[in-house]
């Protein structure tokens, strides 16, 4: 069975004590076992990097492997072409996740390039955001 891929951008790896009163107190690894309970019997692929190149290597694997993808680029959701170009690539649904409301924070955060691609995008519904996506990806792609 075709995984979901999973990716998370620069610095979620610090969540847990980054910016908890925007983001919360959720580990990354944390939210990495809510994915795999959400998946039930569909694999997962889930991956953080804050290089842009490890993602859009990532992109390119679920291009050839994957069924669907959920993708939090956080800082790199406003200024990447490359993410944007290889999202592009992908023939299957696509879940923009971001943890907090960008359209309530500074204006830096409120013009996604990968919005233009996306099936959906999910933003302020915290780390439970990431239950929702999987949920819907594997009604998605339901057989
Ligand atoms: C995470 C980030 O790191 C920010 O750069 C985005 C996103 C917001 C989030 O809410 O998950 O702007």
């Amino acid at each position: 069975m075709k995984p979901i891929f999973i990716l998370n951008g620069p610095n979620l790896n610090r969540l847990g004590k980054r910016e908890p009163e925007i983001y919360g107190t959720t580990t990354l690894a944390e939210i990495e076992t809510m994915c795999w309970e959400a998946a039930g019997q569909r694999p997962i692929r889930f991956h953080q990097s804050n290089a842009e190149h490890q993602l859009v290597d990532w992109i390119h694997e679920a291009i050839d492997e994957g069924v669907g993808i959920v993708i939090n680029p956080a800082g790199l959701s406003f200024r990447s072409i490359p993410i944007l170009d290889a999202l592009k690539m992908f023939s299957g649904p696509i879940i923009e996740l971001h943890i907090s409301n960008i359209h309530r924070r500074e204006e830096i955060y409120h013009h996604s390039l990968v919005s233009k691609v996306a099936t959906a995008v999910l933003a302020g519904l915290g780390p439970k955001g990431y239950r929702v996506a999987v949920q819907s990806l594997v009604e998605m792609t339901a057989a």
